[in-house]
């Protein structure tokens, strides 16, 4: 009996080392078969595709991370930070006479044509700013003096550009600032304008020379008119207006010829649009004007009152849609481009 149960172990011993073998054989012939599958796969051109894209992916992450080194990353620049530059009130003595010489030294960076953009971001806006202009050459030098550093910390893409009107005939500001906003359009892609006259100068360089969602008047504090509005309608002196904004009122009038209204009939141009003025506190908003005498050849123009009355009508044939005039003289400085135009008269 003991022998039986001896042989029936030592069996199934046998059997069982017989099993682990067959086992064994039948695990090395599967690794076997698995590698040499991988070894057919990687050799296939899926995986050589797979290797390039591999490739691919290993280059583009070489090149992110080039990104983030600082001479790539020059590539990417940023928007301005608008008030990163900013100062807030300023000294304006407009006593002290400046020369074009010292704004020069002032200014390095401006480009011919008194261009200028930040060169480390990129500008808010591109603004065009038009002075109509004659016979007014030492408040021109103050306004550079003024102008140009507020400006430039206002981080503004911009271009100065003086409209000379040619002749004695009688002076048209507003048609002078038409001038102005064709011809900058034809040299740079301008979305702003800022007409601005010669001898006013802000006090505050939080107070943007750009454009806002409404049209922007600029010049609302001024001494002469104890830092307050001379009426609630004025939108003279300084204002900003984008192309659109513009182009919606067919520009500014052509028809006004001496001093005054011109800006009235902006303002209801503005209006018969369903526009309203978008405007800085009174603080910010404060300009000093250049005390002056009346200009010969710009006396007041009895007319304006009932040209002011029809304004709605002739908005529709008077404006940049029938703006007619001869370039005269076209110069570039370091500090402004100057063009003389003749405009015809009255
Ligand atoms: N402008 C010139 N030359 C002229 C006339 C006007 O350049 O001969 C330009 C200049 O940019 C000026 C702007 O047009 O800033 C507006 O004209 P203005 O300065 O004569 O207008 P303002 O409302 O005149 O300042 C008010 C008359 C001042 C008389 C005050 C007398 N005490
Ligand atoms: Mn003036």
């Amino acid at each position: 009996m003991k022998s039986s149960i001896l042989t029936c172990i030592s069996k199934a011993s046998v059997i069982v080392v017989l099993l682990c073998t067959i086992n064994f054989v039948l695990a090395v012939m599967y690794y076997m078969s698995q590698s040499e599958g991988k070894a057919t796969f990687l050799s296939s051109p899926l995986s050589r595709a797979r290797g390039e894209v591999v490739t691919a992916i290993s280059n583009i992450t070489l090149i992110e991370n080039a990104s983030e080194s600082p001479e790539v990353r020059n590539d990417e620049v940023p928007t301005c930070l608008e008030t990163a530059l900013l100062v807030g009130p300023l000294q304006v003595n407009v006593s002290n006479p400046v020369t074009l010489e010292m704004v020069q030294k002032e200014n390095p960076e401006l480009q011919e044509g008194g261009r200028w953009k930040p060169s480390d971001c990129v500008a808010l806006q591109k603004v065009a700013i038009i002075i109509p202009f004659r016979h007014r050459d030492e408040h021109l030098k103050l306004w550079l003096y003024y102008l140009h550093p507020i400006l430039q910390r206002q981080q503004l893409d911009y271009g100065v550009y003086v409209i000379n009107q040619n002749g004695e005939t009688r002076f048209n500001r507003a048609k002078l600032l038409n001038v102005g906003f064709a011809e900058a359009l034809k040299e740079y892609d301008y979305e702003c304008f800022i007409f601005s006259d010669v001898d006013i100068i802000p006090m505050d360089d939080r107070n943007f020379y750009k454009c806002y969602s409404q049209p922007r008047h600029i010049a609302v504090s001024m001494a002469k008119w104890g830092f307050r509005l001379p009426y609630y309608q004025y939108f003279g002196g300084v204002s900003a207006l984008s192309k659109e904004q513009y182009m919606k009122i067919n520009g500014l009038p052509n028809n006004y010829w001496g001093w005054g209204g011109e800006d009235d009939d902006v303002y209801n141009r503005l209006k018969s649009k369903g526009m309203s003025l978008s405007r800085p506190n009174g603080l910010i908003g404060r300009c000093r004007m250049i005390r002056h005498n009346r200009d010969s050849h710009n006396e007041p123009n009895p007319q304006r009152f009932h040209n002011i009355a029809h304004t709605r009508k002739s908005m529709e044939s008077d404006g940049i849609n029938s703006l007619k005039y001869q370039v005269v003289r076209f110069e570039k400085n370091q500090l402004f481009t100057k063009i003389t135009v003749d405009i015809g008269r009255p």
